[in-house]
């Protein structure tokens, strides 16, 4: 039988392969994981803390660029061993749709394609538009698309002003349904402060907890009276 302490060992095992840029060490981790059954969504948030130390070391230059690309194939090829056994674990019966997108200006993806991993297996239409979004083309594809929620994806610091236009924009729109539409932010670097600049109703730095708020805001645009 595991004991805690081969628990608590495997996951900073993981946390340090991954800030280390172990790759192969790191997926080998991963796969132990999974054949302990480990909960594949605690594997990712430690992949996750893993390429948030790989940002430190960036930011203390002890990495360079390749230092980040790195630690995107090694989170790609954890995703690629876990996404199956998500799918399989986590399904639900919501039927929101949702129009997500990366703000312009900012290419990261890979916690934006979690979270719509996650989402589609609890039953959420993605419509998802990518990287580098305009606000503009936000603002059309929720006047087509006529989603529940809108949800915008940013890491980078200078992101949050291609957020607070695309929200701006978005309330602006003279159909009062789009200007209504629950607006959610995530990334790593958010914060309240952050979303009250942007004007976004709320704001997440996890997929997990996404997919939650994501859940209750679905229901409480589907009571509130029309
Ligand atoms: C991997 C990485 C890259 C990869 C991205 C690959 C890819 N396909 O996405 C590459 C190499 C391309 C890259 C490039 C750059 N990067 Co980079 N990168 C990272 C790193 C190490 C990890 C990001 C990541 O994927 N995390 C894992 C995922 C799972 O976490 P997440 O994105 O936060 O997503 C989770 C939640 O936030 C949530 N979520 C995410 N989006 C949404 C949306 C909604 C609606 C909801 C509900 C939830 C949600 O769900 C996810 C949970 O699974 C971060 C470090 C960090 N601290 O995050 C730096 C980091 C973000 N990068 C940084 C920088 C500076 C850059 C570059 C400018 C470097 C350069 N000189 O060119 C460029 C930017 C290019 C651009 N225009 O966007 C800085 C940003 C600093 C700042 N304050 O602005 C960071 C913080 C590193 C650092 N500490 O300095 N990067």
């Amino acid at each position: 039988m595991e004991t805690i302490s081969n628990l608590n060992d495997l996951r900073l095992g993981l946390i340090s392969r991954v800030a280390d840029l172990q790759e192969t060490e790191a997926v080998a981790l991963v796969k132990r994981r999974l054949e302990l059954q480990h909960d594949p969504i605690e594997i990712v948030e430690d992949c996750q803390e893993g390429l948030r130390q790989v940002g430190e070391r960036y930011e203390r230059q002890e990495y360079y660029l390749s230092g980040l690309i790195m630690a995107g194939e090694i989170f790609r090829q954890a995703m690629e061993l876990l996404s199956p056994i998500i799918e399989v674990q986590f399904t639900g019966s919501a039927s929101g749709v949702i129009l997500l997108g990366t703000v312009e200006g900012d290419i990261h993806d890979i916690g934006k394609n979690n979270l719509s991993l996650l989402l589609t297996c609890y039953g959420f239409t993605v419509h998802d538009l990518g990287v580098d979004v305009p606000a503009m083309e936000f603002l059309n594809q929720a006047r087509q698309l006529r989603p529940n929620l809108i949800g915008l994806s940013g890491l980078l610091t200078s992101s949050y002003d291609s957020m607070a236009e695309t929200v701006k924009l978005i309330r602006a729109c003279p159909d009062s349904q789009i200007a209504s539409t629950p607006v959610i932010v995530g990334g790593n670097q958010l914060n309240e402060q952050v979303c009250q600049y942007v004007g976004a109703d709320a704001w997440v730095t996890d997929a997990m907890t996404g997919v939650r708020l994501c859940q209750n805001l679905l229901q409480n645009s589907q009571t509130r009276p029309s």
